[in-house]
């Protein structure tokens, strides 16, 4: 380009606050068409993603185990917002101060900022998730280069400061501005336009279930009064996975591999596993990064086939010790050959009467009982293999959790919830406690320093899911506190002692207050 830009001295120290504040506003609109083109790009092929969201997932992936653990103790399950949030913001301010650095300074810097920018986000595409592909950069480089562009030409059109400030000037500024924006924001519809092809969503609602083998007597006298629902709603269903964007996977597209130390690898469809026999299984699975009372637990009717089934069939050579469930995203999980002792883990395509929904595997996914969900429960499953732990560590290791992981005993007080207020008087407490594989036997309540004293027990519908419990109480003014212990079918009674999540589960009890009038 011919044109000097160079910036020049600025004379008032009001004309530098507006160029400030100008120089910040033409850094977030070249960022922002930067972005919707990258935006759009991405939208050409299921292979590419919007450069958030492959730094989001890069974030994800680099996250050691206790931070992700604080993350999920500040925002729960809208963790993933929030790290989409954080993005969004440190690329404001980022694009921001590239435009106030190509007015201060020389726009040569600034677009040496664009291009890291680019370099970044292209890195965080071709990263080892599965999915990625040599084009993956793609909408990363394009996107810088379109944001350069904007930079190199908004500076040269209103970056002089010597050029002095009139008010026609400033219109003609905010009115490229935006259109800029607004021009950033038809790009980035476009490619979410785009993108929603690849949304199996409707695919998904067209599908119908195979009718279960053997339909499961639906569960009967299992709810307490204070208690949660026993069958956890879908929508309501704790979700917690390292994919940003939720994997769209099309049965038609979609198999099944298991593979490693088999003796016959297996390839199965969509319709081939559906034409296995189908059973319905009720499970409590359980995340290890749920705390002390936390809500990261949920019982559903699973519909599925047996695993054990499925392996014996491939055959498991000598030597095998882990089976690795690998995801279309390349999470993986791992456990021992030896969980399957007979207990029901299966490879589920049916979550409480539907299809799994998107966010929960679709269309397929492995559920263990007993074993916290990051060891077990790859979501959007794509291959199975038989390997040894010596060989392989599954995702979670080597970020500090440990490779093996049973669910630890534990119960959980509903109702009330912390620092309810109540009347005096009549008041059911209730709530669940869970030890699958083990079950659990009873529980005990204990109010303020008294004597622990037993609940009463819904019946246990199995030994792999939640049981309900309640406890009657005449409530007396004050502020008393109810903590609660579980004691499982062998006899064990849950330890008080304080534990954290990392790295195989958190222990101790939960203890709530009630401020009664
Ligand atoms: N593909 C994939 N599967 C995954 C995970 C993941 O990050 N990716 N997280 C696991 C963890 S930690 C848990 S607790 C369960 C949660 O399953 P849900 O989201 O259906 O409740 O899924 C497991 N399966
Ligand atoms: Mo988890």
């Amino acid at each position: 380009m011919g044109r000097r830009l160079r910036t020049h001295a600025v004379t008032t120290e009001q004309t530098s606050k507006v160029s400030m504040l100008e120089g910040a506003l033409t850094g977030l609109v070249a960022a922002a068409l930067g972005l919707g083109l990258a935006e759009l790009v991405a939208g050409i092929s299921a292979n590419l993603r919007s450069p958030v969201l492959d730094v989001g997932n890069r974030v994800v992936d680099l996250v050691p185990g206790f931070l992700k653990d604080i993350a999920i103790q500040l925002f729960g399950t809208k963790d993933k917002i929030a790290l989409l949030v954080g993005i969004a913001v440190m690329l404001a301010l980022y694009a921001a101060a590239l435009g106030i650095i190509a007015r201060k300074f020389h726009i040569r810097y600034a677009l040496l900022g664009v291009a890291l920018f680019g370099v970044v986000g292209a890195a965080a595409a071709s990263a080892d998730r599965a999915g990625s592909v040599w084009y993956s950069p793609l909408p990363s480089l394009m996107g810088s280069v379109v944001t350069g562009l904007a930079l190199v030409y908004l500076s040269a059109e209103f970056g002089c400061t010597q050029v002095k400030e009139t008010p026609s000037s400033r219109r003609r500024f905010l009115a490229h501005a935006g259109a800029g924006l607004a021009t950033a924001g038809i790009l980035a519809a476009g490619g979410r336009m785009l993108n929603d092809r690849f949304n199996v969503a409707a695919v998904r609602d067209a599908l119908g279930l195979p009718i279960p083998a053997d339909p499961l007597p639906f569960a009967t006298g299992v709810e307490a009064e204070g208690a949660v629902p026993f069958f956890t709603p879908n929508d309501d269903f704790y979700r917690i996975d390292t994919a940003l964007a939720v994997p769209q996977v099309d049965p038609a597209d979609w198999t099944l591999t298991v593979k490693g130390l088999v003796d016959e690898e297996l390839v199965l469809t969509y319709d081939d596993l559906l034409n296995r026999r189908m059973e319905e299984f009720d499970i409590t699975l359980t995340c290890v990064s749920n705390v002390v009372g936390g809500g990261l637990v949920g019982t559903a009717r699973w519909l599925g086939v047996r695993l054990d089934d499925l392996l014996e069939e491939a055959g498991i050579q000598p030597g095998a010790d882990q089976i690795v469930g690998r995801s279309v995203d390349g999470y993986t999980c791992g456990f021992p050959v030896s969980t399957l002792d007979g207990r029901d883990a299966i490879v589920a395509v049916g979550m409480n009467g539907e299809p799994l929904p998107l966010d929960h595997g679709f269309p397929a996914r492995l559920v263990v009982p007993g074993l916290y969900g990051y060891v077990s429960a790859t979501k959007w499953l794509s291959e199975i293999e038989l390997t040894t732990f010596d060989a392989f560590d599954h995702y979670w290791v080597p970020r500090g959790y440990a490779a093996e992981a049973p669910i630890k005993l534990q119960s959980r007080i509903d109702t009330p919830r912390g620092l309810q207020k109540i009347d005096p008087g009549p008041f059911v407490i209730g709530g669940v406690a869970w030890h699958q594989t083990i079950g659990i036997e009873s529980v005990e309540v204990k109010i303020d320093d008294g004597e622990w004293q037993a609940a009463d027990m819904a019946d246990a519908a199995n030994d792999v899911t939640w049981r309900q419990w309640s406890f009657p109480w005449e409530a007396t003014s004050g502020r008393h506190s109810i903590t609660v212990r579980a004691k499982n079918k062998n006899g064990a009674i849950q330890t008080d002692e304080r534990t954290e999540p990392l790295p195989n589960g958190a222990t101790g009890l939960h203890k709530t207050v009630v401020l009664v009038n």
